[in-house]
């Protein structure tokens, strides 16, 4: 009877502790994700990274999520200082910043990519 006592208490102490556990992460991971401007942007050889333009609101953070599907790529928005590294082809690379200016921002690739390696840029147009 001892052992059922024990393994009663575990479940209460489990579900008591894990509850509101649950319901803070679920709020901290549903706030973070709802206050994101999320733009998924793909880069191809032949230039013309999809979308070549996107806009996004002054003052509110910005998760840009970006991969390539055929090389390596760079990514710089210099006048906004970002700067994604190497987006791989095949994999995904996420960079947030928040836009504390209104205007439009272009981004290039640094990487010396291929001969279409001029093509691969575009603009962020930040608006209030
Ligand atoms: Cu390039």
């Amino acid at each position: 009877m001892k052992r059922f006592e024990t393994i009663a208490a575990l479940i209460v102490l489990l579900v008591l502790i894990g509850t509101p556990v649950s319901v803070f992460a679920y709020q901290a991971v549903s706030s973070s994700t709802a206050e994101c401007q999320t733009i998924i942007m793909r880069t191809y050889e032949n230039g013309n990274p999809t979308p070549a333009e996107t806009r996004v609101k002054k003052g509110q953070k910005v998760c840009l999520r970006l991969t390539s599907h055929d090389v390596t790529h760079g990514f710089l928005i210099s006048d906004l200082g970002v700067d994604a590294g190497e987006i791989h082809a095949g994999k995904w690379t996420q960079i947030e910043f928040v836009p504390q200016e209104t205007g439009t921002f272009s981004y290039v690739c640094t990487l010396r990519c291929s001969p279409m390696h001029s093509r691969v840029r575009g603009a962020i147009v930040v608006e209030d």
